[in-house]
Order: C-alpha cells, then structure tokens, then sequence
C-alpha cells in the first residue's frame, strides 16, 4: 500500500491533520508526543460512488493511503535518530504541513509566521540527513573503487557522486533527474531528500474559503514548476469542526465558504497524483473497487494488483471507460454498444477504466 508521512516543524498542525483524515474515515487516535500514529485513508472518488450507486454491491472497496503521522519537529526526529526517523525512510512520499495559521496560544516554529523560511529550514535538514548517508558511502567507495576494478562500484560512486553535487548545491535530490538504472542504485539508500514531496499549507480561518490560496502561494514560493513537488492547502481548524458534522451539514458548511469539496479530500487526490499513480475499477454484485496502480501499468500488471493467480492465468482483459459504462448503465449495455474493448497483456490501462479480467484456473 502507498505510505506517505506527514512531517513538518513543531506544532504546525501535523496530528491535527492526521485526527481530521483518520477520524473522518471511522478510527480516532488518542494524540501522542512520541510514538508515530499510523491510519489508513480511502481515497475519495465520484466515480466508485456513481458505480457503487449503479450495482448495489455488497461491498464498496476504495483505493487507500496509509498514513503515518510523524511526532514533533522533523529537525528533532531526525537529530535524535528515533524509531520514529526510521519510519519515515520508509514511506512512498512525505507531507509537510507548513504553518499558515495565526494563534496566539500557540507560538510558530521561528517565533512569528514565516512559511518560506519554515520550507527551507526543513528542505536544509532533508538535504543535510542525505548528505551524511552520502559522504559516508563516497568514501567506502573511493576506497573499494582503488583495491579493486568492479564496473558496478564505478557505477555507484558515478551516482552517488552526483548525488552529493546537488546535495552541496542544497538542492533536494526529489529536483534531480535521474535515469532509471540511477534510480535503482540509490533505492536502497532511502534517501529523504528525494522522496516527492506535498506541502501542505495550514491556512487561517479568515482564508479557509480561499480556494486558489494553494496555487497563490506554490507561485509565490517558486513551487510551481519543481519536478515531485506539489502544494495543496487546509484550514486545520474548520475542518475539524467539519469532521463533527453529518454528511449534509458538512455540504452546506462548505458552501458558505464558497467551496466544492473538503480540502483534505483535496489532500488526499494530490498526494494520490504526486506519485504518478491512477486508479481502474472492477464492478460487479459483490464488490465495486478501485484499484491503485502507476501510470503507464499493462494490463498484466494490473491484473497482478488483484491477485498474482488473476496475472499468471491472464486470458484477455475486457476494458470499458468509466463514462461508457455510466451511459450504458451496464457491462452487457455497453458491449451491445460496441464500447467493450478486448485486450491483451501489454495494453496499457488508463485512468478511470473499469477492467473485467478473463483468466484461466
Ligand atoms: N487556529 C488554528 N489552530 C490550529 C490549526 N491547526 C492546529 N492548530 C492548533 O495548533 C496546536 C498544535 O497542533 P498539532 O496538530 O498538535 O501540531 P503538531 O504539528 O502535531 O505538533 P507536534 O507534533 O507537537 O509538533 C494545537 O493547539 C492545535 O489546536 C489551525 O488551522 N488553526
Ligand atoms: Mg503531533
């Protein structure tokens, strides 16, 4: 499953995002100083909704997101080199929450709000964690590289090198490109730096009903074009009042501040694109579904998403798009309409297709 953390400075709003995107989905999690809170997520989807509304399955199963909410500063986690630093190596991606919001009770992380300086603070302590994995590896390779010739030790200390170029520079290793074979080679070093990042703004109240605040501030900060980055805002504070109320209250609170969706919904669909990944639909009387899968996936490999017995007995895929199946209002409908495709193992799945996988055994 796709982890993803939530980081950021001291009392930002990390645990208060983390309570509004769990208990909105049924868990409550009593807060902790230390200890990471971990809670799965579905993501939110009107398209699993409308065919959940068109089969009356037994069972709807969206695509989740597990996320982890890491505890206190992250210059502090990383410094201290708790078990709670270790779980964060190993997440797909990070989100920090970057404090936005005015409280006088509570002090912001530098004294007064400075979200560009909070984002540069915490890039810096990324950039410095890799760069201490980085030197130390340089120079065990500098050292096996002399004694004796191996092409793929070369090959290593070629990327790490590179690595550590645009580590010097302060640059986060998420803005480098790397050619897939590099990407390989550096997996293993988890590094944090290079893990596609979400900024998460914390807004105020007074800008809670802003909803291109996000967009404002990714321009202003320069955020807009860097490569596996991506911004999105919440007001922590209105949407944990929302989180109290039943489904129709929530609508009209939104509407009075002028907006369409919940801004963690909002959240979730971001962190869900910065990872390049989309969901297909499998449909039927049992269970509607949405499956998780990267973009550019063949059939076969989505197919083993549902079960490696589905992927090794693969016969055809049948692949109708989510808005022929709505209009049709039904796979026989649909194929009647000539809008069922048959495919074979290297089609290459887009997003929103509802997939009907014939296998053998
Ligand atoms: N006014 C306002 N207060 C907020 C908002 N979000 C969080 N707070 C308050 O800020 C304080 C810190 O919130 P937390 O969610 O615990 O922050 P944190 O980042 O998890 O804190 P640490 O884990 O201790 O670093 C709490 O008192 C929250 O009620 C917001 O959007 N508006
Ligand atoms: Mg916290």
């Amino acid at each position: 499953m796709l982890r993803i953390a939530i980081v950021g400075l001291g009392q930002v709003g990390k645990t208060t995002l983390f309570q509004i995107l769990t208990r909105a989905h049924g868990a409550r999690v009593a807060p902790s100083k230390t200890e990471t809170h971990v809670g799965v997520v579905g993501v939110p989807d009107a398209r699993l909704d409308r065919l959940s509304a068109m089969y009356q399955p037994k069972k709807t199963v969206r695509a989740s997101i597990e996320y982890l909410d890491a505890p206190g500063s992250l210059i502090d986690l990383l410094r201290t080199g708790t078990r709670a630093s270790a779980n964060i190596k190993e997440v797909d991606a990070l989100a920090q929450v970057v404090r936005a919001f005015h409280n006088e009770a509570v002090p912001a992380p530098s004294g007064e709000l400075n979200p560009r300086a909070d984002i540069e603070t915490t890039d810096l302590e990324l950039v410095l964690s890799d760069l201490s994995v980085v030197e130390k590896r340089l120079d065990r390779l500098a050292k096996d590289v002399k004694k004796q010739k191996n092409p793929a030790l070369e090959k290593e200390f070629q990327v790490v090198e590179k690595c550590k170029q645009a580590l010097d520079k302060q640059t986060p290793l998420r803005q480098v490109e790397f050619s897939d074979e590099e990407r390989k080679l550096i997996r293993g070093f988890t590094f944090l730096s290079l893990k596609p990042m979400v900024y998460v703004l914390n807004l105020d109240e007074n800008d809670a009903g802003r909803a291109e605040a996000a967009e404002e501030f990714a321009a202003q900060m320069g955020l807009a074009q860097k490569p596996r980055t991506s911004v999105t805002a919440v007001c922590g504070k209105v949407e944990a009042e929302m989180a109290e109320l039943s489904e129709a209250e929530a609508a009209e609170f939104l509407e009075s501040y002028g907006l369409k969706e919940s801004a963690v919904s909002r959240f979730i669909r971001t962190s869900y694109r910065l990872l390049d990944l989309i969901s297909f639909f499998t449909v039927g009387e049992d269970e509607c579904r949405a499956w998780t899968i990267r973009a550019g996936s063949t059939a076969w490999e989505a197919a083993g998403e549902i079960h490696s017995d589905i992927q090794k007995g693969f016969i055809r895929a049948e692949v109708v798009t989510y808005d022929d199946l709505v209009a049709a209002g039904g796979l026989p409908e649909a194929q009647a309409h000539g809008h069922l495709k048959l495919e074979g193992k290297e089609y290459l799945v887009r997003d929103g297709e509802v997939v009907h996988f014939r296998h053998s055994g």
